[in-house]
């Protein structure tokens, strides 16, 4: 089985509980980040308890190991299930995430490489390969990468093995949810679902990929 994670990046604390709420019978989690949190506070993951779906808390956290504790700290005291890192802070770094998530009982996920075009000037050239290899050495619970790029999500996932793969860039980014959905282990899925007309319909036909068979 894929899981199918919307990721809910409206402002309006109303559309955003709305769309939660009608496409949730279709979802395995929902990612909230900086666009909504921002907006609305973080008091939001508390509206949501009653969906019983794992929140996942895209905050690509960044920062020195103390600053990158305390944010985690907040995250899981706020109810998230899940938190994303970004690797190249450097091992430490990386590592309070994983830990202070496994000592609240969550799962930690570090960003290898992104999905936005501009993202392969730095990605690139080792660094993401070196990320995922940072991230296995930490314990960390799996990585992000792009569901843009499928022959790099295989390169990726040589390196991770069974650790999870969760992929963004799926719709709106140009990736192809049936071309990814094989070979990790959640998509991610923001704009094409809530952007859609009609959000419950769009959930529903991306939720094929929770069928899926993963082949890795
Ligand atoms: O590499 C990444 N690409 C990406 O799009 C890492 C991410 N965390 N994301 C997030 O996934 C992005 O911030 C957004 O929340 C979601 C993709 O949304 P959409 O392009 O499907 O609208």
């Amino acid at each position: 089985m894929t899981e199918l994670i919307l990721a809910l990046d409206v402002t309006g604390k109303k559309e955003a509980l709305s769309i939660a709420r009608s496409c949730a019978p279709h979802l395995d989690a929902i990612k909230l980040g900086y666009p909504l949190i921002l907006s609305c506070g973080l008091s939001i993951t508390r509206e949501m308890e009653d969906l019983d779906l794992p929140l996942i808390a895209d905050f690509k956290v960044a920062d020195i190991p103390n600053t990158n504790r305390l944010v985690t700290e907040q995250v899981f005291d706020a109810g998230f299930a899940s938190i994303i890192c970004h690797g190249f802070p450097g091992k430490d770094s990386v590592q309070v995430c994983v830990d202070t998530a496994a000592d609240y009982g969550g799962a930690c996920f570090v960003v290898a490489e992104m999905s936005h075009p501009g993202a392969t000037g730095f990605f690139h050239a080792g660094t993401a390969e070196q990320i995922a290899r940072l991230a296995v050495e930490c314990g960390a619970d799996g990585i992000i990468a792009p569901a843009t790029r499928p022959e790099r999500v295989k390169v990726l996932r040589s390196i991770v093995g069974s650790r999870k793969i969760l992929s963004p860039g799926v719709g709106a980014q140009g990736g192809d949810a049936a071309a990814v959905a094989k070979i990790v282990d959640g998509i991610i899925v923001g704009r094409a679902i809530y952007e859609a007309k009609d959000p419950q319909a769009a959930v529903k036909a991306f939720s094929d990929v929770r069928n899926d068979v993963k082949v890795y």
